[in-house]
Formats: C-alpha cells, sequence, structure tokens
C-alpha cells in the first residue's frame, strides 16, 4: 500500500541498523539529496507531460459503454496532433521535510478528467476509490483496484495508535496514504451517492464520480522506493473517487478533521495534543476541543 513515510523511516531505521555491523559484505546507499531528486523529478515529469496525451475525445463525447477509464499515450504518428497534457494539467508545490527538517518544494501535478459532482475529501476523511498506481518512466504498475477489482476505502490520515511506533520528529504523518497521493486526492469530488453492492463482486457506482490522474515525485511518494516501486521514481495514479466521508479516529465525536491542524498551502498536517501524552488529540478520546468551532 501507498504507506510511504513507514517506507521511509523503516529504510532510515534499517540502515542505522545495518549501518552498525562489524561485517562490511552489505553495501548500503545513503539517501540522495532530496531537493537534487526533486529538481531531476520535475524534469522527468514536465517532459513527460510535454509529450504525452490521454484520451480527452473520448471523455468530451463519450460513446456508449466508453468506461471512463483514462489512457495517455505518446504524441506521435497519427496522434501528433494532439494536444499535450502539460496543457490540461493543473498543479500545487507542497513542500516536503527532508531528513534534516528543510523543507524541500515539490510540485505535484493532477488532471481532472471528469469533475465529479460530490464533495471534496479533506486530508482526515475516509476515501472510497479505485485506482491504478504506475512507475511513470516504465509504465510498470505496482498497484490495481481498478474498475474489474472491488474499491477500497482508504483512511488518509492513518490511524496514529498504528503508526506511532514510527514516530520521528520529522515525521508528522501518522500512518495514512503517501503524502502526494492525499495532497491530490483532495483535489477530486466524489459522486453524488452510495455505491451497490451487488453482492456477487460487483458494484454499480453513480456514473458520476470524479475521474484524475496524478504526477507524483518521489520525495512525496516512496522516496527511496519500495516494492515495485524504484527509488528516486515519479509514479502516476488514476484515480476514481467513488465516495469521501470524515472520520472520527478516537470516536470522541469531534470528526479527525477538527482535532488535526492543516496547512494547505504547505500540504502539511500537524497533531496537536491536549494533554501531552503518547497519542495526539485526534487518536485521544479525552482531547475533545473542537478546532472547528
Ligand atoms: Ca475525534
Amino acid at each position: 500500500m501507498i504507506r510511504n513515510r513507514i517506507a521511509v523511516v523503516l529504510g532510515g531505521l534499517s540502515l542505522l541498523v545495518i549501518s552498525c555491523k562489524k561485517d562490511d559484505d552489505v553495501v548500503i546507499e545513503p539517501p540522495r539529496d532530496m531537493l537534487e531528486v526533486s529538481i531531476e523529478n520535475d524534469e522527468a515529469i514536465v517532459s513527460f507531460l510535454e509529450t504525452h496525451f490521454y484520451n480527452y475525445d473520448e471523455f468530451a463525447n463519450p460513446v456508449e459503454g466508453f468506461d471512463y477509464q483514462i489512457v495517455v499515450d505518446t504524441i506521435s504518428g497519427d496522434n501528433a496532433g494532439k494536444t499535450p497534457l502539460i496543457d490540461q494539467v493543473q498543479s500545487k508545490t507542497i513542500k516536503v521535510k527532508n531528513a534534516d527538517g528543510d523543507e524541500i518544494d515539490h510540485k505535484l501535478y493532477y488532471l481532472i478528467a471528469r469533475e465529479g459532482v460530490g464533495a471534496n475529501p479533506t486530508v482526515a476523511d475516509s476515501v472510497y476509490v479505485n485506482h491504478k498506481g504506475s512507475v511513470l518512466s516504465t509504465g510498470v504498475v505496482f498497484e490495481n483496484q481498478m474498475n474489474n477489482y472491488r474499491p477500497i476505502w482508504m483512511d488518509i490520515l492513518g490511524d496514529w495508535k498504528i503508526g506511532s511506533v514510527m514516530w520521528t520528529p520529522n515525521y508528522e504523518y501518522a500512518a495514512g496514504v503517501a503524502l502526494g497521493y492525499r495532497e491530490l486526492v483532495v483535489e477530486l469530488k466524489a459522486s453524488s451517492g452510495d455505491v451497490v453492492d451487488n453482492g456477487d463482486g460487483t458494484f454499480e457506482f453513480a456514473d458520476n464520480y470524479g475521474i484524475g490522474a496524478f504526477f507524483i515525485p518521489s520525495g512525496a511518494f516512496y522516496f527511496q522506493g519500495s516494492g515495485a516501486v524504484p527509488a528516486y521514481a515519479p509514479v502516476l495514479f488514476q484515480v476514481n473517487l467513488l465516495l469521501t466521508k470524515n472520520i472520527d479516529h478516537d470516536k470522541d465525536g469531534v470528526p479527525s478533521i477538527c482535532e488535526i491542524e492543516y496547512d494547505a498551502t504547505k500540504g502539511q498536517v500537524s497533531f496537536p495534543n491536549c494533554n501531552d501524552t503518547a497519542y495526539p488529540s485526534y487518536a485521544d478520546k479525552t482531547c475533545t476541543e473542537n478546532l472547528c468551532d
């Protein structure tokens, strides 16, 4: 799953452990400079967006039975006249802290292929999505929950009680989805209504959910790689946002979005803690201050 902070922090811990060992047959590369990688990744993403297009004609004039899947292809041959993605995407710049706590700009690009008619998620929502994640440079798919699969609920923020063992001063994300994904899924709108479970593994959705594609630099994803995601590789997510709902992690009656602080200009969440216990307010039912009031 896309829990990059865990991967990054665990990577840091194991690095520490392994570098203390006496034998030296294990060679561990130190992490690369995040700023340098960020600049490199941005160049790679922009170059991709300049040379690729998506099936916008099909979205504009859908034929009966169109599956509303975003298909990205290179601009060449018969498609030489297509409008490049770079002219159709939007972007936002967030600040990601490196290992020293310095804030490094990361530009996230996103395409809204269909807006959706429901609400935008908050960063403390749970989202019901179909999505497919691939490595931008190779197209290798590392995660796929698209329409033939069961959609999944994802807790964007994550539950501190699950993620707390990973806590470090620079680790400001509990256990939720990867930072870049979080900051872009809030740009999509959900559908108008419920998803009907037909009970046979198939589902019916109100056909007005938001459909988008996210272009995420590695520093806002699995920076040093994880599983099928190579280190320092930008990724592409195609996302259908079916539903979204507020979560109240500690079930104290105050939705979690009203027990955290979110700086949208930086894409950063911080976690107030009313009583200095191990758990911040949103994961501690004895803290009930509603910051939305
Ligand atoms: Ca709560």
